[in-house]
């Protein structure tokens, strides 16, 4: 290549570059949850707050309704900046960012203000910052309510109705380990197929907070409802790093902000959900069980023993256990 052809390439990449800067921009976002979830809310908010503050230069399209696919699948597409951005469970996190499993613990968080002060604060960030070498960009964290029991035939009273139940569980190590640890079956796959595994009874229950429990409609199939309220595990919002890295500074700290700001929304309707969704499955005839947590509880030391083994997540854990 002659050094004139090499220069006018070089100069047609860099003002290629400085349009992109000016280019409009839409980050195509992820979430398996239907229209009008919180989740699915909060993001719309938060892509309203980057138009406004970008003039409408940048954008974020919601595509949810699993359009892009199940959790596992599509945090893979976001690694690899096929999808820009992602709001997923912590659990399909766990087996990639150990980080993430510490907040899945079951009973770990003594209260909604606790998990709060905890994401809220520097362990939250470190935790974010934790996904970056897996090529992604913790952006948020957003409420998921407390997860409990459902199943179709028999309800779980105490702990030991969960002995050889088989239960769905979501793909991650350490809620198989804590399905193991309460004597059940665990059976690890998709959101998007337990429906029908409840009804066909290739799982006999499985487990989640009330909204989704209401908004998935396992309740028409599952019956049963059982206090246990094991794991406030939270909602994370990432981003594609590759994504990420095509934004400038200034954008970059828009798209921040506006995730942040996006959480005391989300809190807001994520209240109101789990109330709306408590007194439409109730309507629909479930019978909700209370039960001993603490007989639930007294049985998860195996999770933690072998989860938390090394010195970093053994500090996180404390550290967490520790804010007040
Ligand atoms: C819901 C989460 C969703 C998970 C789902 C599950 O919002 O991200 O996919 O649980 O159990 O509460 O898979």
């Amino acid at each position: 290549m002659k050094i004139t052809t090499m220069i006018g390439l070089a100069l047609g990449l860099a003002l290629g570059a400085t349009t992109v800067h000016a280019q409009e921009i839409t980050l195509r976002s992820a979430d398996i949850h239907p229209d009008g979830y919180p989740t699915v809310d909060a993001v719309k908010y938060m892509g309203e707050l980057v138009s406004q503050r970008t003039n409408g230069r940048i954008k974020i399209q919601v595509m949810n309704n699993s359009v892009l696919g199940q959790e596992k699948d599509t945090i893979e597409q976001t690694r690899f900046g096929v999808i820009d951005m992602n709001r997923v469970n912590a659990a399909p996190f766990n087996n990639l960012v150990p980080e993430t499993a510490v907040l899945g613990l079951p009973f770990l968080f003594r209260s909604p203000d606790h998990m709060h002060k905890v994401v809220d604060g520097p362990i939250g960030d470190e935790v974010l910052k934790a996904f970056e070498p897996h090529g992604l960009i913790g952006l948020a964290y957003y409420d998921s309510g407390a997860r409990s029991f459902y199943t179709t035939k028999k309800p779980v009273e105490k702990l030991a109705d969960l002995k050889g139940m088989k239960i769905r569980v979501q793909q991650s190590d350490m809620w198989i380990a804590m399905m193991q640890a309460f004597g059940a079956n665990p059976t690890p796959m998709p959101m998007g197929e337990v429906y029908s595994s409840l009804e066909t009874g290739v799982v006999d229950g499985a487990e989640n907070n009330w909204p989704s429990y209401e908004s998935a409609r396992h309740y028409e199939v599952a019956k049963n409802y059982s206090l246990t309220q094991h794991s406030m595990t939270p909602e994370i919002l990432v981003m594609s790093k590759i994504s990420w890295d095509k934004l400038t500074p200034d954008d970059q700290k828009i798209v921040r902000e506006a995730a942040k700001e996006s959480v005391g929304k989300m809190r807001e309707l994520w209240a109101a959900r789990e109330k709306s969704s408590e007194e439409k499955v109730r309507a629909g005839g479930v019978n909700v069980v209370t039960v001993n947590k603490d007989e639930f509880a007294a049985a998860m030391k195996p999770v933690y023993d072998r989860f938390v083994t090394d010195a970093k997540l053994k500090d996180l854990l404390k550290r967490i256990q520790d804010v007040q």
